[in-house]
């Protein structure tokens, strides 16, 4: 640990503000053991009589639980990852956009219909040329709670995949995906945001790649062609609500807590086809979308429609009601609307600057031909490469910066005091991150119920913070302590590649289920299948049905064992095991793998789970559970026996 982040616990400790809560001696000596050589905690462990379990250090006691959930985008992983704040244990990965060998996720039937359910031909086209039936990769970025009323709801997560130009819906009650949707027309979806107010209606998707508009391979060196495209993805439904096409690249989202605005970050208001010329300009813009002015765009059938979706024109010069456009520094990145309900800060990236926008100026905005530079209310200087911005619900921002390795933090107001010429500095505090942070999250923040609690940096680089692993190296999420005017490191979290993005989720919003409810859609189209077999899938079951060369095996589990022993196929026949986990107890979980197949699937409690594999060689193979399940779980396996095929 660092000698400043040293100092900061003990000065931490002197202020005395983790008063509260049972004294944890043992919590902060197991946190030790874990942690190495933090001397400046045992410090404050034995200066410090009460501390509560999820206070001061980060530390949480074994035994307790994290005060919030948070998930974690994996970027080019493709998955979603749950964490606890503030022990910053990693508790879940979620597959999405990956595949899981754990869980089968993209091997289930299950998983392999949420995969190809909104599919586009062209897609399906692509994948079987490279004999595939569903992608193997993603790039998730951004993970974001469903809003009710400014709050988060526990309903879903939403995320995108900017690699294969997709957003995907994660329950919030059972933490699986149940919907995946690729996003026609738009290319590399990067900046997502739901909806704030009232509710999660839409799920406001950037398209960060220029690409012609009809893509269909008749031009490629006519910039003129070219367009980007802002999604709105109805969030219900998981169906494309509209789209609108924007002048310049989209980068980063958010939308304000009216329910009325959605702003996109543009860095590339050059149409630029390389570095140089993304980086030409003096000024970008970040692009304002009326939601209203273009629903009724939609009413009024003011589209184009493409590809079955409903696509609005909001380039400059175009329907000025739909979209306006605000000019900001060169290559802005970062777009975090304040839960003041009124500030919105773009990161100037390039610029050591955050522009800060008062969203209640827009309407007026929209109403004249104002300078559009108007609703600008501050742009304080704040240091090298600023990225994103998080809010702790008092008034100040916490920014990163990225090539400073720090993190600002600064207050609004005084920001805007600076801008109309009083002499205040709004920087309040910096402190280095070790390294390169990108974005950062605080408790909360992004809701009407920040707190101002923690802070999660998470960093590009770890370089020397962990044991070396060899040239490729972990990133590094670190723990902030915000509660006071300092800011405090308090922990290093090595991850694997790559979060971008994270949000931290009070655990009263949540309340995940323990075990499956039996009618869960999950399994519906397998219910279907075997209610055409006369096979109930809530009960005992132990049959093989035979459809040609199709063969249905259904077999419940029940720990320690497999209701079939043994089944019989023959070679060539594709054959579909579908397994009924019976036990409703906690924690729970059975697997099936079958040897020697590239088969394998997680059966939760109360579960149904499904794979499909053709028995191409004939012989004696054994199954078994993968989940230690029992005393007795490496006795839970049975044969599958395959007939070589007659004549
Ligand atoms: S982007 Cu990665 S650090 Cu994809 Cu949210 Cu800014
Ligand atoms: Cu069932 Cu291990
Ligand atoms: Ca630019």
């Amino acid at each position: 640990m660092s000698e400043e982040s040293k100092s900061g616990i003990s000065r931490r400790g002197l202020l005395g503000a983790t008063a509260g809560g049972a004294a944890l001696f043992g919590a902060i000596g197991g946190r030790l053991a874990l942690g190495g050589a933090t001397t400046g905690i045992a410090t404050l462990a034995a200066n410090t009589a009460a501390l509560a379990a999820t206070d001061a250090t980060g530390a949480v006691a074994p035994g307790q639980l994290d005060e919030y959930y948070g998930f974690w985008s994996s970027g080019q992983t493709g998955e979603m990852r749950i964490l606890g704040i503030p022990s910053m244990r990693e508790l879940m990965r979620v597959p999405v956009f990956n595949r899981c060998s754990a869980t089968g996720w993209g091997l289930t039937n299950e998983s392999k219909r949420i995969h190809k359910e909104n599919m586009s031909d062209a897609t399906k086209k692509l994948l079987a040329a490279n004999g595939k039936e569903i992608h193997d990769n993603g790039d998730l970025h951004h993970v974001h709670m469903s809003f009710t009323e400014g709050k988060y709801d526990g309903r879903f997560l939403f995320m995108n995949d900017k690699a294969n130009t997709r957003v995907a819906r994660v329950r919030g009650d059972v933490m699986k995906c149940d919907k995946i949707l690729e996003i026609p027309n738009a290319h590399a979806i990067h900046g997502l945001r739901p909806q704030k107010w009232p509710r999660t209606n839409y799920v406001f998707c950037n398209g960060e790649d220029e690409s012609p508009l009809v893509n269909d391979g008749s031009t490629m060196n006519d910039p003129t062609t070219y367009v980007n495209i802002f999604t709105a993805v109805n969030a219900d439904e998981m169906t494309v609500a509209w789209q609108v096409i924007v002048s310049g690249n989209l980068d980063n989202t958010d939308a304000d807590y009216e329910g009325k605005w959605a702003f996109s970050t543009s860095y590339n208001s050059e149409m630029g086809m390389n570095l140089a010329d993304m980086t030409a300009a003096e000024m970008d813009h970040v692009v304002v979308f009326n939601i209203a002015e273009i629903e009724k765009g939609v009413a009024a059938g003011d589209y184009q429609e493409l590809n079955g979706v409903k696509v609005l024109d909001g380039r400059k010069g175009q329907n000025k009601n739909y979209t306006r456009y605000i000019p900001v520094a060169n290559n802005p990145h970062g777009c975090n609307m304040a839960p003041d309900k009124k500030h919105l800060c773009i990161g100037g990236k390039l610029s050591p600057t955050v522009t800060v926008i008062d969203v209640t100026k827009l309407d007026t905005l929209f109403a004249s031909d104002a300078d559009p530079r108007s609703v600008v209310v501050a742009e304080p200087e704040l240091g090298l490469g600023p990225l994103h911005t998080a809010f702790d619900g008092k008034g100040n921002a916490f920014t990163s910066l990225f090539l400073d390795s720090q993190v600002v933090k600064w207050n609004i107001e005084d920001a805007i005091k600076l801008y109309n010429g009083e002499k205040v500095d709004p920087i309040k505090d910096k402190v280095d991150v070790q390294y390169q942070p990108g974005h950062l999250k605080t408790s909360m923040g992004e809701t009407l119920e920040a707190d101002g609690k923690w802070l999660v940096c998470l960093c590009k680089f770890s370089k020397d913070r962990f044991l070396n692993v060899g040239p490729l190296k972990p990133e590094n999420d670190q723990l902030i302590d915000i509660s006071g005017d300092k800011m405090v490191v308090l922990h290093d979290g090595p991850n694997f590649a790559e979060p971008h993005d994270a949000i931290a989720v009070h655990a009263s919003k949540l309340s995940p289920l323990s075990v499956w409810n039996r009618q869960d859609p999950m399994w519906a189209e397998t219910r279907k299948q075997a209610e055409a077999d006369k096979i109930n899938i809530d009960d005992y079951m132990d049959t093989v049905i035979r459809d040609g060369n199709k063969v249905r095996v259904y077999m419940s589990s029940q720990a320690p064992a497999f209701a079939l022993e043994s089944f019989t196929v023959t070679e060539g026949d594709e054959v579909t095991v579908i397994i009924t986990n019976l036990d409703d107890i906690d924690d729970l979980t059975h697997g099936f793998t079958m040897g020697g197949h590239g088969v394998a699937m997680e059966i939760g409690p109360q579960a149904t789970s499904s794979v499909t594999f053709v028995a191409a060689n004939p012989g004696v193979y054994w199954y078994y559970c993968q989940w230690f399940c029992h005393a007795l779980h490496m006795e839970m396996r049975g044969r599958m026996f395959v007939e070589p095929k007659k004549g």
